[in-house]
């Protein structure tokens, strides 16, 4: 089998970008190790940016998210039991984001991809990524017991950070760089109305929380946990028990509990794998790079690889010309490094590190306390948390 571009992993950087090429009368194959409804079933992001917004509409899939996605002006920090609002609207002279859950937008590229007949193997097994240095790729799987090959042009590495593409780089060729927090998430989506019509981020003496959504009747809440903690030890009603301990007193009242529909618990971790392309193979989203998830930045920095490696596959074929391509790595990473820079500063604002003592505490407190009564602190936040503009600093 030949096909111009050969995309391991149908994530939503690797589904995104089979649309962006399809829109572009570029042929991609998707190979995809679980099946899809398993891919559905990973309950991860729920804040899109506007550049992720943009991206889902210049692949034509942008109508239901436009029906049902929320847009937020603005988010509430907590902090010493009182709310102050970041009027991110305001401060940014007229930016929002949207609340749209990564579920919703996977959906809806894979029903765009399958009502327009393209190819995707979902539980292809052992794929192995060959001769990404030379102009002719190739791609091995297995599907129901038989091996395949595909030739291709390139090869997309939207493999996660679990993926195939990256641990096949030889060692010398590729840089990493990586810190573990000292924490977890433990997330629990519930059927009920959100606490609060915009998020909260808390910060509290017994560790951070968040009050998200996905809708107006379904609420995603997580709550800092030791690294130790297992899924198992928490019972919905501890869940809610907890939260509300780490709330302030009309949130508390408000908060409106029910069986969970999901819990699962993530680890935190801050990763860059340095340059994304091998030859003619490339790196895009998780598979190169991870984030906190306190800054809401991982799926918006996917979508802005994807951004990038679209078009610099589609300038190669239209104007046979490689300065996208050769431009693709220090591009993202630019970026990259900024959205890693925010969620790091966010996480190490907002969580109790266990080692730090109380005066961490202390001086998270008089951060807080600069950052939502300075307009200069605010905006900061604010501009960061909207993404930055895509030719910042250009
Ligand atoms: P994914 O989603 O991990 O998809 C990779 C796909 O590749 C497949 N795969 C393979 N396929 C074939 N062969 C192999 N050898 C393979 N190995 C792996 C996998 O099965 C999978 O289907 O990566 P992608 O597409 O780059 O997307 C990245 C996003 O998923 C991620 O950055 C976000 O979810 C991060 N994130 C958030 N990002 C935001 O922008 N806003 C948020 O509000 C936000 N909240 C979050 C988050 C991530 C979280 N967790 C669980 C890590 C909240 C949480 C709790
Ligand atoms: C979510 O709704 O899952 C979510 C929202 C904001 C974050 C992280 C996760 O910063």
């Amino acid at each position: 089998m030949r096909t111009q571009v050969a995309i391991i992993g149908a994530g939503p950087s690797g589904l995104l970008l089979g649309q962006l090429l399809h829109k572009n009368g570029i042929d991609a194959v998707i190979l995809e190790r679980k099946s899809g409804d398993y891919v559905l079933s990973r309950i991860r992001a729920g804040i899109l940016e506007q550049v992720c917004i943009d991206l889902m509409d210049e692949a034509g899939v942008g109508e239901r998210m436009h029906k049902e996605g929320l847009v937020h002006g603005g988010f509430d920090m907590l902090f010493k039991g009182e709310r102050h609002r970041i009027d991110m609207n305001k401060l940014t002279g007229g930016k929002n984001v949207m609340v749209y859950g990564q579920t919703e937008l996977t959906r809806d590229l894979m029903d765009a991809r399958a009502a327009a007949g393209l190819a995707t193997v979902y539980e292809a097994d052992n794929v192995t990524v060959h001769d990404f240095d030379s102009a002719r790729p190739r791609v091995r799987y297995e599907k129901d017991g038989t091996t395949h090959e595909i030739e291709c042009d390139f090869i997309a590495g939207c493999d996660g950070f679990h993926g195939v593409c990256r641990a096949s780089v030889p060692q010398g060729a590729i840089t990493e760089y990586e810190k573990i927090y000292p924490f977890g998430w433990l997330g629990l989506m519930s059927d009920t109305p959100p606490v609060h019509e915009e998020l909260i981020y808390v910060n509290s003496t017994r560790g951070f929380a968040l009050c998200s959504q996905r809708s107006h009747t379904r609420s995603r809440y997580y709550l800092q946990v030791p690294l130790s903690d297992k899924v198992e030890d928490w019972s919905d009603e501890a869940f809610w028990q907890e939260l509300r301990l780490r709330l302030d007193p009309e949130a508390r009242e408000k908060l409106v509990t029910g069986p969970s529909i999901e819990k699962s618990i993530a680890p935190l971790r801050s990763f860059v794998a340095e340059p994304m392309r091998f030859g003619r193979m490339f790196l895009a989203g998780d598979a190169a790079h991870i984030v906190p998830p306190t800054g809401a930045k991982g799926l918006n920095l996917a979508a802005t690889d994807v951004k990038y490696l679209s078009s610099a596959i589609i300038e190669f074929y239209r104007e046979k010309s490689e300065a996208g391509i050769d431009h693709y790595s220090d591009r993202c990473l630019r970026r990259i490094w900024k959205g890693e820079r925010f969620s790091w500063w966010f996480t190490s604002l907002m969580h109790r590190f266990p080692d730090d003592g109380e005066i961490a505490q202390k001086l998270q407190e008089a951060e807080l306390d600069y950052i939502v009564h300075s307009e200069t602190g605010a905006r900061s936040v604010a501009e960061n948390y909207v993404g930055l503009p895509l030719n910042f600093g250009e």
